[in-house]
């Protein structure tokens, strides 16, 4: 297994796939849909853009669909959720289909979903995504950070460095990035809700009083949940 880190999908190679491509937006894209599918949801679907969202969520039960739209860290108009993964309650997401559509986790998930398998990974689950990929052994597995708007997100890494980590020999090192972010985790494996509070998406979700999402996603290995795409865009 030859394991390569892309902080951004803006990084992302364009010209090849991986065999398995992992996709990563701690906060707070792939931590949601951990949650939804962990409490019950039958799926997550995932758009780039809303207006999509909304025409294909519209040939779907009402009763058994939800919406949820995020833009700038705040909830979209017209969605029944934002993206905080403490709405992913299973009283609300049993059996429910969850059209999602964030500012970065949704695209990175589209730069990279023709490849032969597509997982997501957050802190909260990343022994699940470790496991998978250890039963699988993909030749060749990308980390896909989902970054902010084009730019690189420490969180992102972090996670990435996480697997990493854990793979251990398991791997061997195809960039120097997998060298880079093992080095971020191990600095920041004992404060990652410190890590959050210190880098620009933490304390922008700060700014829109998520101090308790910020400690859900700052949890590790508490989900053993992998969400697999089925079909393109769907988990
Ligand atoms: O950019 C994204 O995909 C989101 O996860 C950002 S936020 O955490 O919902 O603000």
């Amino acid at each position: 297994m030859k394991l390569f880190i892309y902080h951004t999908p803006e990084l992302t190679p364009t010209d090849s796939l991986p065999d398995c491509a992992v996709v990563i937006d701690v906060l707070r894209a792939t931590t949601t849909i951990a949650t939804a599918l962990n409490t019950g949801a039958e799926a997550v679907q995932v758009f780039r853009n809303l207006e999509e969202l909304m025409t294909v969520s519209d040939r779907w039960l009402p009763e058994k669909r939800l919406r949820a739209g995020e833009r700038g860290g705040a909830k979209v108009e017209g969605c029944d959720l934002g993206n905080s993964p403490l709405d992913c309650t299973s009283e609300l997401m049993q059996d429910k289909r969850l059209f999602l559509t964030t500012t970065n986790g949704t695209r990175a998930l589209q730069t990279v979903e023709k490849a032969s398998s597509v997982i997501t990974a957050a802190l909260i689950n990343r022994q699940a995504a470790v496991n998978y990929l250890l039963n699988t052994q993909p030749e060749t597995v990308w980390l896909v950070g989902s970054g902010w708007e084009g730019g690189y997100s420490l969180e992102d890494t972090v996670c990435a460095g996480a697997i990493a980590k854990v793979l251990g020999e398991s791997v061997t090192i195809g960039n120097d990035e997998v060298i880079a972010a093992m080095a971020l985790y191990t600095q920041w494996q004992n404060n990652l809700l410190g890590m959050f509070h210190l880098c620009s998406h933490g304390q922008r979700l700060l700014r829109l009083n998520c101090d308790e999402d910020l400690k859900y996603c700052a949890q590790t290995d508490i989900l053993d949940i992998l969400p697999i795409q089925k079909e393109r865009g769907v988990l």
